[in-house]
């Protein structure tokens, strides 16, 4: 096995690893599990239907085809566009669960929610074409709840939010014919086209799958965004902290993990209640802490300072620093070796989502009608933990870095444009300028195959050195938290002209943006730079790129393939696993750029990333006719 050092790059997480030799984690797992298939890795296995699995030889010597005739560009387009289908439902259905408790909380059937964020009910509200005039806040919050609702189920047409996107992508979507229909229609199309005897033609299979994508980021991803802000507020920019180190000794210690914001918010009400508090003290401890993991942590730092106690490949570990009373858990990211190792700790794992149930987990069903009982019955249980917990077998790391986060499409105009005249036209000064290079989202997992956090911050680094501006979201906003470039003082590493930027503002260099669902916030972001003026018509033209440098999930294949289908080169860190047909890796790094005017990059290596990364903004630049950025020596 790896030494801690080789397997994270973050002090806390080596810490809890050189503190428990035995603990199995992903890490463990991972090695166990080498060599890893390599037919299973190129794309080149199949098993949509019982004739197979198929698997093509990748050398020439064995089947160039599955039973039913399926060659390796089939097989391997088939199983990737099936990755957007489920990472599109992932998000979308995080997007309708938000959807149906603004509807509660709209007809007041719930007790744990209101509307928090009445400005921007209005202005949805308003873009949905619904009259507001005179009108009560329930009763409009109960109409856009309604037609969000209708757009998962919309047969024919095209999303609503598709409008946002300026008019040269709104055509290239349609002489495509991908604009998205309804977001349910277009993941049960992908899912069909997928079956056996369908869809057996890569091109027609990748434009369903860069449909399906839209349907996500254009639909699902930022319903959950907008209607999230509009029932817990919209995030404004707020200082915490960050890693194991957050995890208290003697308090009671409720760890959120997964990604709805319905069960995390609610939780945040629960732990400061005032019964809550003393019945925790009256079992000796001190009061109660609620961290966060993974995504839902982003989503409740961002509306209320709660601090993150690490990212996905720190789950376990949080479990082992010993004095986590309660895991809770909703959906997605959530890994089921947590059960076991909650066997062999004092820590409960409670589950929480009729989708995701774990093996050896608690399942107390959350519901929105009584989330407030709910999460109080929760935090009982945390407190009742609470003198389980064994003193010897308690070590948290002291390791913690003060971060800034929760920035918006609202408040980086707001703070970019200065405090009377809220707009983008600062910030498209200084890219015209050439203070700033361009600007690029970072986002995206960790994943074992690298070391922990290590490219997200490489290339962060990297990129802001070269006055390039970054957002940031899911678990590489938490990577870049923990290495302090969430503070203003990272402005000393940056370049001048994003340095001075800073200096005037007073922000980070890299922008907190939310949880990956808030990939949608960046896309907003480029709408209105783009309305703002003088750098050009279309995502495309823009000096801006993303990249998922530790990427895992289905949900950033999605991500990865609307970028694109936005027009968004795409920097990924690991290829997709399509590498065994030439034809399909041609057509994702090279061809699709015709179509959509993007392509991907596949490269492991954060800082050859941030060289190519450069030279594209550089290239965008100059089409723009926009002078040279001078680099710092
Ligand atoms: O949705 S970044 S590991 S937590 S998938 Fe999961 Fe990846 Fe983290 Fe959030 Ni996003």
């Amino acid at each position: 096995m790896k030494k801690a050092s080789e397997l994270t790059h973050d002090k806390a997480s080596r810490e809890v690893l050189e503190n428990n030799p035995q603990l199995e984690t992903a890490w463990t797992r991972y090695e166990k599990m080498l060599p890893q298939c390599g037919f299973g890795e190129m794309g080149l296995c199949c098993k949509n239907c019982a004739m197979g699995p198929c698997r093509i030889d990748p050398f020439g010597d064995g089947p160039d085809k599955g039973i039913c005739g399926a060659t390796s560009e089939i097989i391997s387009a088939r199983n990737l566009v099936r990755m957007i289908a489920a990472g599109s439902a992932a998000h979308s259905d995080h997007g309708r669960d938000i959807v149906h408790t603004l509807l509660l909380a709209a007809e007041g059937k719930t007790n744990g929610y209101s509307i928090k964020d009445k400005k921007k009910l209005l202005v949805i509200a308003t873009e949905y074409g619904i009259k507001t005039e005179g009108r009560d806040t329930n009763a409009i919050a109960k109409d856009v709840a309604e037609i969000a609702y209708a757009e998962f189920s919309q047969q024919q047409g095209e999303l609503r939010f598709i409008k946002r996107a300026p008019e040269k992508r709104q055509k290239i979507w349609r002489d495509l014919k991908i604009v998205p229909r309804g977001i349910d229609r277009e993941v049960v199309d992908t899912l069909h086209r997928t079956h056996v005897g369908a869809d057996n033609d890569d091109l027609s299979l990748f434009l369903q799958g860069l449909r399906n994508s839209l349907a996500d980021g254009w639909g699902g991803s930022m319903i959950a965004t907008e209607l999230s802000d509009i029932l817990f507020g919209s995030p404004k920019p707020i200082r915490s902290k960050v890693n194991l180190g957050v995890i208290s000794k003697d308090e009671v210690n409720i760890i959120v993990h997964g990604h709805e914001p319905t069960l995390s918010d609610v939780m945040v009400a629960a732990v400061r209640d005032k019964e809550m508090l003393e019945y925790a003290r009256s079992k000796g401890a001190k009061g109660i802490n609620l961290a966060g993991i993974c995504c839902t942590a982003n989503e409740i730092l961002m509306r209320h300072g709660i601090p993150i106690a690490g990212n996905f490949l720190q789950q376990e570990l949080a479990i082992a620093t010993g004095a986590v009373e309660v895991m809770l858990v909703d959906i997605q990211c959530v890994m089921p070796a947590l059960g076991d190792l909650c066997q062999c700790s004092h820590t409960k794992l409670i589950s929480t989502s009729p989708k995701a149930k774990f093996p050896f987990a608690t399942h107390m069903e959350f519901n929105e009608e009584k989330a407030l009982d709910i999460a109080k019955e929760i935090v009982k249980v945390a407190i009742d933990n609470f003198p389980n917990r064994v003193a010897a077998k308690v070590n948290i790391p002291d390791v913690t870095m003060d971060l800034v986060a929760g920035f918006t499409a609202e408040s980086v105009s707001q703070f970019l444009g200065g405090k009377y005249r809220s707009t983008y036209r600062p910030l498209n000064d200084a890219i015209i300028s050439g203070r700033l290079r361009g600007a690029v989202g970072i986002v995206g997992c960790n994943n074992p195959k690298q070391v922990h956090d290590l490219c997200h911050i490489r290339l962060t680094k990297e990129l802001i050195k070269r006055d390039v501006l970054v957002v940031t979201t899911g678990c590489s906003a938490i990577a870049c938290a923990k290495e302090g470039l969430l503070t203003p003082e990272a402005k000393d590493i940056c370049g001048p002209g994003l340095k001075e930027i800073c200096d005037t503002v007073g922000i980070p260099p890299v922008l907190h943006l939310g949880s990956c669902v808030d990939i949608s916030r960046i896309l907003v972001i480029l709408c209105n730079v783009l309305k703002e003026g003088g750098l050009g018509e279309d995502f495309s033209d823009l000096p801006v790129a993303a990249a998922a440098p530790e990427w895992m999930s289905e949900k950033a294949v999605a991500i990865a393939f609307y970028a694109v289908g936005s027009g968004i080169n795409t920097f990924l860190g690991n290829p997709f696993p399509v590498i065994g047909s030439e034809k399909v890796k041609k057509f994702l790094l090279e061809d699709i750029e015709n179509l959509v005017g993007a392509k991907f990059v596949f490269e492991a290596d954060p800082v050859k990333t941030a060289d190519m990364i450069v030279k594209l903004l550089d290239e965008k630049r100059k089409k723009l006719g926009l002078k040279p950025v001078a680099e710092k020596n």
